[in-house]
């Protein structure tokens, strides 16, 4: 059936032409060796090219004519391609002449690159690309390229809407169902490496010996496909577990449980990847409950993981509920003195924007501003602001946006991406996270076109150049077909539908108005929580006079966490983007935008150009009905009418609430409410 559970690994039967041109390509498989790893390569091209073509490639142990050539420098010494700079998982893919035969070479430094390499040819296979001449080189500039699993030990998954956990735990590590090895083969297709399989809200019991045995076999199966295990952990789990009186990161007896904790984890995987750390955040415990600094902590756990090559991911994710200064300007104030503070295996992991995953966000002025720490990327691919399950707002501009904006930290053209990679700072240890949008669902991700946001995740990982609109075409052809009169519309409904849903939620830089709590849905108006950073009110600050967040020196400042080139744009609203507008300024509701309309006006045409965007796509995909199988055709379809209602609610809600503040009238050419 097709309901989405192969991904973009469906392998659609070709049609004559192509598959004749596919099986040209593909007559043999060979390869000298059989670890799991090739194994896994080998099979994966067997499936693919029998379901693509029909006829299932022979395996061989020289290249033979037409064959497809899977080689390391271990089984094959005399390579004819070089594979300097690839490292240990990328790869070289060239059409070469073997004694008058053509064949492809795949060839990498280590198995792991050889696989990533199948899966690069694969992606050619289905894209409907040319399959001959093939000259690529191809490696990862990020190094660690992690998902982020908000999984509950209970099978729940915060901020996760499709379904229950994938993580078995019950019956794990006895029963491990064929669910993991789909999961490492969909990973590793995309170049993922490393999964946090819990919960950053971690409990203490994830670190006990029947959890440690369950996330081993985790890490067995995930092992041949290059992917590595971490766990989050919690900060007081040496007092629960076993009674300690502290968790001070200086106490001695401290550091010797976790030294002895991280000792047997690697005892069980010997290449476990390390910890993630949530701590002194909504609260979490941490070291600051000890007057300890966030190095002092994360330098002890990274102690402990050392002797191993382990590292520490410390996430910066902090605000206090008794701090009143501007909820975005909390983390920077906590961690840029610690600059330079931190050991040489720690990570500080950093969330896109500043305060939480929102629509759209200005990226987190961290970003730069720590220029001895490695700083991680963390994305969240699971929709929590974004329509969760059923919206179709694609996010790979978003996170397009966020790696190519312009920290200039030193000087222009000092992206975000240059941070993360490691190349404007010089480090070697570089990250990026995605928290996974990955459930029991037969389909994984709560809807088919979400899965595009865990395949663009993983794509941006492996190269923060790609385009945003590369991967949604690969994506669109490998998922559905390569046929361009489904790619062309289906990539340009993609590509402006998180705009659409910036312009319907959350327009000209408004940001955490959604509902309490869950996150879905407008409300504006809401203004009594006990903290009050959780108010909406506190975000959009709307008066009978204005709206918007004043972040200049006016107001919070925040600004100032900026480079000085950058915080001296943002000081006026003038030459502060129209996107990222009340973000810093509050400004009056006849404040003139570019276009010339009031701000009101603009909010108003915003809203309803967000809902029309909607419309659009519903009649976009009505028209590629025959093109597209009944199954998927129809979740699309029917999620597509959930979000045109949906829009409109945003729209009339926002619109009557501000009215209700501002008394003014809708512009001429407005829509009505529904
Ligand atoms: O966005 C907020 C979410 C919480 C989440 C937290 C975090 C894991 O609403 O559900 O908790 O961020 O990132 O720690």
């Amino acid at each position: 059936a097709e309901d989405g559970y192969d991904l973009w690994l469906r392998y659609a039967p070709a049609d004559q032409a192509r598959a004749a041109d596919i099986s040209a390509h593909a007559r043999a498989i060979a390869s000298r060796t059989n670890s799991p790893t090739l194994r896994a390569a080998s099979q994966e091209l067997q499936r693919a090219i029998m379901r693509m073509t029909g006829t299932a490639p022979a395996l061989a142990e020289t290249p033979t004519a037409g064959a497809l050539w899977l080689a390391t420098p271990d089984t094959a010494p005399a390579l004819p391609v070089s594979l300097k700079a690839l490292g240990t998982e990328g790869y070289a893919i060239r059409s070469i002449d073997q004694g008058g035969q053509p064949v492809t070479l795949i060839a990498a430094n280590s198995d792991i690159g050889v696989l990533h390499g199948v899966f690069h040819w694969l992606r050619l296979a289905q894209t409907g690309a040319a399959l001959d001449r093939l000259d690529i080189r191809s490696a990862p500039r990020i190094g660690l390229r992690l998902l982020n699993h908000w999984d509950n030990l209970n099978g729940t998954v915060e901020r996760g809407y499709a379904g229950m956990s994938i993580w078995d735990w019950w019956r794990l590590p006895d029963y491990k169902g064929p669910r993991y090895t789909d999961y490492a083969r969909a990973n590793a297709s995309i170049g993922i490496n490393g999964t946090v399989l819990n919960n950053v809200n971690a409990k203490a019991d994830s670190l006990t010996a029947p959890y440690i045995a369950k996330a081993a076999a985790l890490a067995d199966i995930f092992r041949p496909y290059g992917i590595r295990v971490y766990l989050s952990v919690k900060w007081t789990a040496p007092m629960e577990l076993d009674g300690l009186e502290t968790a001070d990161p200086l106490d001695p007896q401290v550091a010797a449980w976790w030294k002895a904790k991280a000792d047997d984890i690697y005892r069980a995987i010997p290449d476990f990847g390390g910890f993630l750390v949530k701590a002194n955040s909504e609260g979490q415990p941490g070291p600051q409950d000890y007057d300890r600094t966030h190095a002092d902590g994360a330098n002890m756990l990274a102690a402990a993981v050392k002797p191993h090559g382990g590292i520490v991911m410390w996430r910066a994710f902090v605000y206090a509920h008794d701090n009143p200064d501007d909820r975005a300007k909390q983390a920077f104030a906590d961690f840029k003195p610690l600059d330079g503070q931190f050991a040489d295996n720690v990570l500080v992991q950093v969330k896109n924007g500043a305060i939480d995953f929102q629509p759209r966000e200005p990226f987190h002025p961290l970003f730069g501003a720590m220029p001895k720490t490695p700083l991680m990327m963390e994305f969240q691919i699971t929709k929590e602001y974004l329509g969760q399950s059923t919206h179709l707002t694609y996010l790979g501009p978003l996170f397009e946006e966020t790696l190519d904006a312009d920290t200039y930290a030193k000087g222009k053209g000092s992206t975000v991406a240059k941070v993360v990679d490691g190349s404007l700072d010089g480090h070697r240890l570089t990250g990026i996270a995605g928290v996974a949008n990955i459930g029991v669902d037969r389909d994984w991700s709560g809807s088919i076109f979400n899965q595009a946001d865990w395949y663009a995740f993983g794509r941006l990982a492996w190269d923060p150049d790609l385009t945003a609109e590369s991967i949604a075409r690969e994506w669109a052809a490998m998922t559905f077909s390569p046929d361009p009169r489904l790619v062309q519309p289906v990539v340009v409904m993609m590509m402006g539908s998180r705009e659409a849903a910036v312009d319907y939620m959350t327009p000209l830089g408004l940001a955490h108005v959604m509902g309490t709590g869950h996150h879905y849905g407008p409300a504006p108006w809401v203004s009594d929580l006990a903290r009050p950073e959780w108010n909406p009110v506190y975000y959009h600050k709307a008066d009978a006079r204005g709206i918007g967040f004043d972040r200049t020196r006016s107001g919070s400042n925040a600004i100032a966490q900026y480079a000085p080139a950058l915080a001296r744009r943002l000081a006026d609203p003038a030459t502060t983007p129209e996107s990222e507008l009340l973000w810093f300024h509050h400004l009056p509701w006849d404040y003139r935008l570019k276009s010339g309309e009031t701000l009101w006006n603009g909010l108003v045409h915003r809203y309803d150009r967000g809902v029309a965007y909607v419309a659009d796509m519903q009649r976009t995909w009505n028209s590629l009905r025959p093109l597209v199988d009944p199954e998927r055709f129809a979740q699309t379809q029917a999620f597509l009418a959930i979000q045109h209602r949906e829009a409109q609610w945003w729209r009339d809600a926002s619109i009557a609430y501000f009215q209700s503040i501002n008394h003014l009238p809708l512009p001429a050419g407005a829509a009505p409410p529904a």
